[in-house]
Parts: C-alpha cells; structure tokens; sequence
C-alpha cells in the first residue's frame, strides 16, 4: 500500500545528507568533546561548523548566544524559567504577555509560573486568528511587563504573527521579546537582524534534521539562568554532554532547510493549494486561516459533520498520516484550545484535520490524498448522525 506522510508540523523525515553527515560521530568519532585527549578534540571542527551553520541560519550575531539543547520544549522551558527567576523574582515586572494558541512547552509554563507569581496575560488574537501589533500596544505596559512570548507561526493553523513588528514595539519599549520559531524555521524567512527577538527556540526534527536536538538563540545581555546545571558546556548555559551527531545533524539540516525555502515557497505552496482546492470543492469543508497569511505547508480543514479523529482513521487505513492537530494533545478528548481560541464552536473544533506537507511531498502523493480524502469524506458522512446536508 502507498504511503503517505501528511503530518510534517508533527516531525519530519531526517533529510538523508543529514543523516549521512551525522553516522561517523556515533562508531568512529565517538569521543566525548570535554575530553582532552583527540577523541574529544577531533570533533571540535565539525562543532564549530554546526554552530556556523546556525548562527547564519538565523542571522545571529558572533556576540549573541546560540545554545543547543535537547529539544524546542527545553529552549522555551529554558527562556520562560530564566525570565521567572532573573527577572519576575527580582524586579517588580511580574507579567508575561503572551497568545492562547502557544504550544503547550509555552503554556504549561506559563501556567505553573503563575501559581509561583507570575502574571500571564494572553493577548486576544484578531479575526485573522493572529496578535497584531494594535493588540499588543495596547496590552503593553512596559514597567509591569517582564517578557512577551509570541510564537512565528502556529503548529496547528500555518498562521505566521509579525514576528518583526510586535518585537519591534517590545523593544522600542525596553520589553524583552521571545518566539517560538518551531513552525517557522524551514518555511519562512527567520532573521534575528531584521525581527529584534531577544530569545528564539527551534527544534531540528522540525525541519529534517534528529529528533532529540533543538537551540536557543539568546541575544547578547538578554538575562539568563541555565535550566541545566552541571557543567561548563555551552558556555556554562547548557549543562550535559554535548550531542555532538545531532549538533552536526541540525547545523546541516538548518542550512539545506534555508537553501530549500525557495522551493518551498513556490512547490510546496503550490501542493498545498492544489490539495486545498481540491478539499474546498468538497461541499460543507471549509479550512482555517488566509492562505496568505499562513506558512506554505499547512493545511488545517474542518469538514462538517466528520469527527476529525473519525477521518483520520480512515485515512490512516489508505496510508495517510494526517493528524487532528497537534500530536501534544491528540491524547485530550476536549476541543483543541487552539481552534476554540480561533473562533470554532465546540462542534467544529472536533471536526478539524491538519494536513502538512514538506520538500520530501511529491505530486503523486498530493492527487492520491486527493482521490482518498474526497472518497472518505463522502463516505463517513453517509454514516453521519449528524450530518445533515446545507438546504441551498
Ligand atoms: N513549539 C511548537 C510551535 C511546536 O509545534 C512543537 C511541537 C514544539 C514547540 C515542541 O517541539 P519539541 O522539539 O520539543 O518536540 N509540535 C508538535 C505538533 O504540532 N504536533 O506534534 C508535535
């Protein structure tokens, strides 16, 4: 049987080059990288290469930070953990600002932060389903405000924020800024020069590189406390042995990711709509979000009356991965928060899909999708209770 892989903002398939760049430092160049004889030492220029290779990947600067840690979860545990303890203990800005559609490696902290007195504020999205910039000028209240959290773009949706407007205001504001680059890294442009963050997290399974590896950007002077301590690695802000295979792995696939974002602007857009064309031509399906205003890869569609899980089942039985939203959640029966905050009812919250795509999505698979997804909609809808047809 065919198939295929639709749900990329979940992870992706490690990219081969990466994983063939990556084979000698398990068996051959195995050495640990704090040893002082040239088992550690032999793998320092390929560290040094990864660590290039992100600091360009995301325009950092040499004198800012660019930590590598086990996974984005760590990153954004890391930067809101740091605010608490350098910031929201020691001065009397208590609040962080930030969205209620942030994965939940934001949200969960930011909800254990509050019962150790913090002060989160989620600012309300527009009917685009984004913060603009409005919304944060006018939530923004510098002398209380220790941090404001806004993810790039949305794990479920595809909605990319103004990253470079809404940091541009924390700052002229002497407000600290981090995003969650997760979604972002690989489809968009991600520049540090041009959005002013003072904290970015990504994760290298995002864009085809190991799972078990992501990285912190921290500017130069941003306040810091490890979460890790234990050792002087990274610099004394990431304690444990260095994932030198998996370093390596996310520097490349950090740098092919930014050679294929052409490509994935025009091809993988271009499957995207074609696969979104085709779902809207299904009667009662609509789908979440401007396309324009969403990452190229993402495509989160509610078909009335079809439970989401329902569908994905089905699909599944066809060899299409396809997922509800994020895989995070997909264990919690209630409504996915992120398509309530976005303005779904209840009803159809359970009925969303997420479809994601990626440079390794070929055409063939995209009109096989096609071909299964209308079938098995048209199906489970004649075994709907609760489908009943729109009177024209
Ligand atoms: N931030 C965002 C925006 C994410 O989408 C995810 C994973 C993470 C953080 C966590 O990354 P990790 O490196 O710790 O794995 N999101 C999803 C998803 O949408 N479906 O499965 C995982």
């Amino acid at each position: 049987m065919q198939r295929v892989y639709l749900d990329n903002n979940a992870t992706t398939i490690v990219d081969p080059r990466v994983k063939e760049a990556m084979d000698i430092y398990f068996c051959q160049q195995y050495g640990n990288p704090n040893s002082l004889h040239e088992f550690g030492t032999e793998v320092h220029p390929a560290m040094r290469v990864a660590l290039d290779r992100l600091y360009a990947g995301i325009g950092a600067s040499d004198e800012d930070d660019v930590i590598v840690t086990s996974c984005a979860t760590e990153s954004n545990n890391t930067v809101l953990k740091a605010i608490y303890w350098e910031v929201i203990t020691k001065t009397p800005k208590k609040r962080i600002l930030t969205t209620p559609v942030e994965h939940p490696s934001v949200s969960h902290v930011c909800e254990f932060l509050q019962t150790k007195g913090a002060e989160i504020v989620e600012l309300p999205l527009n009917t685009d389903g984004i913060v603009d910039t409005s919304t944060l000028e006018a939530y923004l209240e510098p002398e209380k405000t220790a941090l404001v959290s806004i993810m790039w773009a949305n794990n479920e949706t595809g909605l990319i924020f103004p990253i470079k407007e809404l940091a541009t205001y924390a700052r002229s504001h002497g407000v600290l800024f981090h995003t969650d680059a997760v979604q972002a890294i690989g489809k968009v442009a991600v520049n540090v020069q041009e959005a002013p963050v003072d904290y970015l997290s990504f994760s290298a399974h995002k864009f085809h590189g190991p799972k078990g590896v992501g990285g912190l950007y921290i500017r130069k002077g941003a306040p810091f406390v490890p979460l890790l301590h234990g050792g002087e690695h990274m610099g004394g802000k990431r304690s444990g042995t260095i994932n030198v295979a998996g370093m390596v792995g996310m520097g490349l696939a950090m740098e092919l990711a930014n050679e294929a974002l052409f490509y994935e602007e025009k091809e993988v857009r271009r499957l995207r709509d074609k696969l979104e064309d085709a779902l809207l031509a299904i009667p009662d399906t609509m789908v979440i979000g401007k396309r324009e205003l969403r990452v190229p890869n993402t495509i989160l569609a509610s078909f009335r009356g079809i439970e989401g899980e329902a569908l994905i089942w089905d699909l599944n039985r066809y060899g299409i991965a396809a997922s509800t939203g994020s895989a995070c959640a997909s264990e919690s029966l209630e409504p996915n928060p992120v398509m309530v905050a976005i303005g779904l009812d209840r009803e159809l919250a359970h009925t969303a899909v997420r479809l994601s795509l990626s440079r390794f999505t070929t055409e063939e698979e995209i009109d096989y999708t096609i071909e299964v997804l209308t079938a098995s909609v048209k199906r489970l809808r004649e075994i709907s209770s609760t489908y009943v047809k729109n009177k024209e």
